[in-house]
């Protein structure tokens, strides 16, 4: 067997590193993180961690001293770098959205022509109110971007909201939305063909992760008379399995149905006559 790894870069601490450390658990890739390590190789999985500033993350992906990166598409996107985008990961979910002090009228977009907006984003920002047509004038800072309208630096300003608390807070209303982002894989441009087929074995992985969070494990018993419109109801990975129960003209259906449509499935099921409807979590589904 080769021993060559892929290496992937990982925020060291913040909002991604959590949910990204436990998706490749959930992968069943075994290594150490945490405290002071800023590089760990897994002991069951051709893969070694870097563990570093979110930023720097997509220019090592790119120069290539990371293989992989996890990284949120807000930061990746305002940077351009060459890289690929190999999967969206579900996970960090926020939008870039511009704010104004919620005792200002706001009609639309062009209260913001000849304004001026602080930011962290300016690429992001600038690209959507040209693409509307809008001339501001933007303010790049660091961090804390929400005092700046206080502070007399900026009419409005443009920053990532999860909650709205934030915004809230500090006494601003969120008016326009410029950009969805979320976490996402990406790779590197040219990946040696040996590197290729491991994030091919990684990447079926966190599929299979992913189809088991977004699918339940559906259990429930059905007269016989009612089977049919149930089964209907009923996708599952080929087709609901059918077990008959020790009370004769009953039977139990096992099946699969998916999150999004979760809670519409269980109401038409139980006006098909399902009964006793069991839900069950699925850690991981393989195809
Ligand atoms: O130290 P390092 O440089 O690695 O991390 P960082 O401080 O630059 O980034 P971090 O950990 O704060 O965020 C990493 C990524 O998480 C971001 O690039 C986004 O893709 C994503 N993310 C998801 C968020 C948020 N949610 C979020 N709420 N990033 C920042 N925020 C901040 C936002 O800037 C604002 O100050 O949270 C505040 C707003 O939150 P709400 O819930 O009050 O609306
Ligand atoms: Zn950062």
């Amino acid at each position: 067997m080769s021993n060559t790894n892929i290496r992937i870069a990982v925020q060291k601490s913040g909002r991604l590193s959590d949910d990204s450390l436990k998706l490749f658990k959930e992968c069943g890739i075994k290594f150490e993180s945490g405290g002071s390590k800023l590089r760990s190789i897994s002991s069951n999985f051709p893969i070694e961690f870097l563990f570093l500033r979110d930023d720097d993350i997509p220019g090592y992906v790119e120069d290539g001293v990371a293989d992989l990166g996890v990284i949120g598409l807000n930061v990746l996107e305002e940077n351009r770098k060459e890289v690929e985008i190999v999967k969206e990961l579900g996970f960090s979910k926020c939008r870039l959205s511009l704010a104004i002090p919620r005792n200002e009228v706001y009609t639309d977009l062009s209260y913001f022509e000849g304004k001026n907006i602080a930011t962290s984003y300016p690429n992001l920002t600038n690209n959507f109110l040209k693409s509307k047509g809008i001339t501001a004038h933007t303010h790049e800072i660091s961090g804390s971007v929400e005092i700046a309208p206080s502070i007399g630096l900026a009419e409005g300003i443009c920053d990532i909201v999860s909650t709205g608390g934030t915004l809230l807070s500090n006494g601003l209303k969120e008016v326009a939305e410029v950009f969805k982002s979320q976490a996402v894989l990406i790779s590197n441009n040219s990946l040696t063909s040996e590197k290729k087929s491991i994030l091919e074995k990684l990447t079926f992985r966190i599929d299979s992760v992913q189809r088991g969070q977004n699918a339940k494990y559906v259990v429930l018993n059905a007269e016989e008379k009612n089977l049919e419109k149930i089964i209907a109801l009923l996708p599952g990975m080929k087709s609901p399995s059918r077990v008959p129960l020790a009370e004769k003209g009953w039977y139990s259906l096992h099946s699969v149905i998916s999150e999004n449509d979760f809670w519409e499935i269980i109401e038409s099921l139980r006006e098909a006559g399902a009964q006793g409807i069991l839900v069950l979590p699925i850690e991981k589904m393989i195809l």
